[in-house]
């Protein structure tokens, strides 16, 4: 899986009545986790009575992003009224009954299939149970194998897991889940409102214990920012939320969540930038830009060795210094070398003194009816050839030639990567060492 995307943030929609939740960039995130119904007092969805804000709720938070629906199997009518909205097939549909409290069964295969085939989305199990040792474990491991299923969400609750939002099971499946290239999603429920206060530092406690594994840079996890309320005696029916009368934990929340993502992905290589600058050459084709240490001083040179169109009617070699920030020439001379478009030209140091060498593959037209190699010595300023001769490849054009130390005896070795028509089928990696074989 390719790295330095990082982890996308979902934010759920059960809240969004409140005055609160219609800040809309505050609530800038990747996704939605779409649930149809207010959770205040945990009244039953109704198909013809969606939540009031929804339509304008989803178009706000741009339904056009991942989108995952709540459902229930069973009657399915909250992923029909998300597509309604959004005008697709959501992104994923969470289902529960991971444990159905009347027989304690889970979602067979064949209830996963065709709630697939019947709205064109996949389903995401749910996995409140992961942790526990009975069966319901062992239905996450087999709904993962099945191609409807995309993925699994693991709902970090604090009081169903003994105030912890994680645990030894919880990784282990997350890393399965991952490990298949499924979705994996990281619900991070609501706290009651004695811990509200602590949420954000949760999250950051259970991001940087995903961080260790590596996998907070997988683009296939999600952290869904619950935001719906509970009820709370002391705020009466306020709930906790994130939201009144607490406080913005949920804002809060969200803006670690991606400062701290930004912080992850400068972390990956090439994320720097170390050097920006024009140089002292304009714009010129015919030749090939490359780099190499002309000048030894172990900062790599800008080459320019331009093949055609030039002033002394032979190959030139022009070179900017990496010490100069490319301002100042170092070298510019013709060389040994007639034109010739008949090959492939670059640096290679082939008589190992240090200086960069000019090398001509030439690929065809050849004398031999092989792949030949002209080498002119960095020394000598280019005009002096060290070494000329056929190889063993045939000429092939349209392919990558280029020279490579494979051996590591400190010669560069002349490598044929073929792309096309190849016999195996895949891309081919044929390479000829410099040195004589010992025999
Ligand atoms: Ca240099
Ligand atoms: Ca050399
Ligand atoms: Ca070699």
């Amino acid at each position: 899986m390719a790295k330095g995307i990082g982890f996308r943030i979902l934010i759920d929609t059960n809240q969004m009545h409140l005055p609160e939740a219609q800040k809309a960039d505050a609530l800038a995130c990747d996704g939605v986790w779409a649930i149809t119904h207010n959770s205040r007092g945990w009244t039953p969805p109704s198909l013809d009575i969606p939540n009031q804000e929804w339509p304008a709720t989803l178009a706000r938070l741009n339904a056009g992003m991942w989108t995952v629906s709540e459902d229930d199997p069973e009657q399915s009518y909250e992923v029909t009224a998300v597509q309604q909205y959004i005008g697709r097939p959501v992104d994923g549909a969470m289902c529960y009954f991971e444990g159905r409290p009347y027989d304690i069964s889970v979602l067979t295969n064949y209830e996963i299939n065709a709630f697939a085939r019947t709205h064109g989305s996949k389903i995401v199990v749910h996995s409140r149970s992961y942790g526990s040792a009975d069966s319901r474990r062992g239905f996450v491991g087999q709904a993962l194998q099945n191609s409807n299923c995309s993925g699994v969400v693991f709902e970090m609750n604090p009081d169903s897991e003994g105030g912890s939002m994680w645990n030894q099971e919880f990784n282990e499946g997350i890393k399965q889940c991952l490990g298949l290239g499924k979705h994996c999603y990281l619900l991070l429920a609501p706290k009651p409102a004695n811990f509200n206060s602590l949420y954000p530092e949760d999250i950051r406690a259970a991001m940087r214990y995903f961080v260790q594994s590596g996998e907070l840079y997988n683009p296939n996890l999600f952290v869904v920012l619950a935001v719906y309320a509970r009820p709370d005696p002391a705020a009466k029916d306020q709930g906790v939320g994130y939201f009144a009368p607490q406080g913005n934990n949920v804002y809060e929340a969200l803006t670690w969540l991606k400062s701290y993502r930004d912080e992850l992905i400068s972390r990956l290589p090439y994320q720097t930038r170390i050097l920006e600058t024009g140089t002292t050459f304009a714009p010129e084709r015919g030749g090939v830009w490359l780099m190499a240490d002309y000048d030894q001083d172990g900062i790599p040179d800008l080459v320019f060795i331009k093949t055609s169109n030039t002033g002394t009617g032979k190959v030139e070699v022009h070179i900017a210094s990496g010490k100069s920030n490319y301002q100042t020439r170092i070298l510019e001379t013709g060389t040994t070398f007639l034109p010739d478009s008949d090959g492939v030209w670059l640096m290679a140091d082939y008589d190992q003194d240090g200086i960069p060498d000019l090398v001509f593959i030439k690929t065809s037209n050849t004398g031999a009816g092989k792949v030949e190699v002209h080498i002119a010595s960095g020394k000598s300023k280019y005009q002096t050839r060290i070494f000329e001769g056929s190889t063993t490849f045939l000429p092939e054009k349209k392919c990558v030639w280029l020279m490579a130390d494979y051996d590591r005896d400190g010669i560069p070795d002349l490598v044929f990567i073929k792309t096309r028509s190849t016999a195996t089928g895949s891309v081919e990696v044929h390479i000829a060492s410099a040195s004589p074989a010992v025999k």
